[in-house]
C-alpha cells in the first residue's frame, strides 16, 4: 500500500514549485514573519507579508545602504576604528583580507575537544532520529534546534558573533545551520540567491571543518574577489518563474549563469584544505561550492551556519519566499 509519507515525498517536487504551497506555509508560520510588517513599511513594499516576494519587488534599489565594509575605502578607515583595534592582529589581518577577497580564515578557531563533542552530538541526533538528511540527501538542517552544544558552543558562539557583528556593522541574527557528513558536491553559487536581503548583502556564512579536509574528500571551493560582482537575481537569467509557479529548472539555470560568469571574469578557483576546527567566513556574494569527492566513501564532516542582519528584509530569491525567522 502507498503510504501518505510516500505520496507526499513523490509530490514534494511539484509542491516546491507551487507558490501557493509557500503562501500556506507562511500563514502557518505567521509568528516568524510578523517582523516584516514594520520592514515592508520601512522599505515601501506594498504587499502582504504572506505573499511571495523577490527582487522584482524592489527594483535595483540600494536604499538602506550596503554593508559598511563593502563601501569603497572601508579598508583605509578600519585602522582608526576603536572596535577594530580590539581584535587580535591576526583577526585584524583577516578582516582586511575579507574586504578584498570576500572570505577570511580563522585557523584553529575551535579546539579538537570541542569538535569531538559536536561530532558526537550529530551522530547521536542521527542515531536517535531527532534529525536526518533533507531532500538533497546530504544536508542535515538546523541540528542546533535539538542540541545545546551545537546551539551555544558553535551557532551562537559569543566570540564568533562578536566578529560577525563587527564585519556586518549590524547585529547578526543566527538563521540556520547545515551539517554535512559527506562533501556537498554542490555547484558554484553565491548564497545571496538562496538567502537574499533588501538592501542586498546583509548575510554572512561560516564554514567549520569537523575533520581534516583534503582534495579527495570534496573540499569547499571558492573564487576570491567574486563577492564584488553585481548580485545576480532571477531577473538576470531565464528562471521560468510565473505568477503561480517557480521555474522548474531555476536553480540549474542559475548555476549555469554563475559558471558562465566565472569564465567571463576569469576568477581563479581555490580550495579550503582545512584542519579540524578551522573556520572560513564568506561574504554573502562570494561564489563557492563543494568539489567532487574523488576518494570513494570518504567523509567530510563540516558545518555551515548562515546569519542574516537585523533591520533588513530577508527572503529566498529562488523560491520567492520570505525567510521565516525565529
Ligand atoms: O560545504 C560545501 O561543500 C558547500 C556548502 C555550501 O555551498 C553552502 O552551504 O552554501
Amino acid at each position: 500500500m502507498v503510504s501518505l509519507r510516500d505520496t507526499f515525498k513523490k509530490h514534494t517536487g511539484f509542491l516546491r514549485g507551487l507558490k501557493l504551497s509557500y503562501v500556506i506555509n507562511n500563514l502557518l508560520n505567521a509568528d516568524k514573519l510578523k517582523h516584516n510588517k514594520a520592514l515592508y513599511k520601512k522599505y515601501g513594499v506594498k504587499k502582504s507579508i504572506y505573499a511571495p516576494i523577490g527582487s522584482k519587488d524592489f527594483g535595483y534599489s540600494l536604499a538602506g545602504g550596503i554593508p559598511w565594509l563593502d563601501v569603497p575605502g572601508a579598508a583605509g578607515m578600519l585602522p582608526h576604528n576603536e572596535d577594530f583595534k580590539k581584535f587580535s592582529s591576526e583577526e585584524q589581518q583577516q578582516i582586511l583580507h575579507f574586504i578584498e577577497n570576500g572570505f577570511m580564515i580563522l585557523k584553529g578557531f575551535y579546539k579538537n575537544g570541542e569538535i569531538e563533542k559536536l561530532n558526537a552530538e550529530v551522530e547521536r541526533l542521527l542515531k536517535e532520529q531527532k534529525t536526518g538528511f533533507n531532500y538533497t540527501g546530504r544536508k542535515i538542517m538546523d541540528a542546533y534546534r535539538f542540541s545545546d552544544i551545537i546551539k551555544n558552543g558553535f551557532f551562537n558562539n559569543k566570540r564568533l558573533l562578536k566578529l560577525l557583528d563587527f564585519i556586518m556593522g549590524k547585529k547578526t541574527i543566527p538563521f540556520q545551520t547545515i551539517n554535512f557528513i559527506k562533501g556537498s558536491e554542490q555547484r558554484a553559487h553565491s548564497d545571496s540567491i538562496h538567502m537574499t536581503t533588501q538592501p542586498p548583502g546583509h548575510l554572512i556564512a561560516t564554514w567549520t571543518a569537523l575533520e581534516q579536509v583534503h582534495q579527495g574528500n570534496g573540499p569547499l571551493f571558492y573564487y576570491p574577489g567574486s563577492h564584488r560582482l553585481p548580485y545576480i537575481t532571477t531577473q538576470e537569467y531565464d528562471s521560468g518563474n510565473s505568477y503561480f509557479f517557480i521555474g522548474k529548472n531555476s536553480n540549474k539555470k542559475y548555476e549555469d549563469k554563475i559558471a558562465e560568469t566565472i569564465k567571463e571574469f576569469g576568477f581563479q578557483k581555490k580550495y579550503f584544505h582545512a584542519d579540524k576546527g578551522d573556520v572560513l567566513i564568506w561574504h554573502a556574494n562570494l561564489i563557492h561550492g563543494g568539489e567532487a569527492i574523488t576518494q570513494k566513501g570518504a567523509t567530510r564532516k563540516s558545518m555551515v551556519a548562515h546569519y542574516f542582519c537585523e533591520g533588513v528584509i530577508c527572503y529566498h530569491e529562488i523560491s520567492q519566499r520570505p525567510a521565516l525567522i525565529g
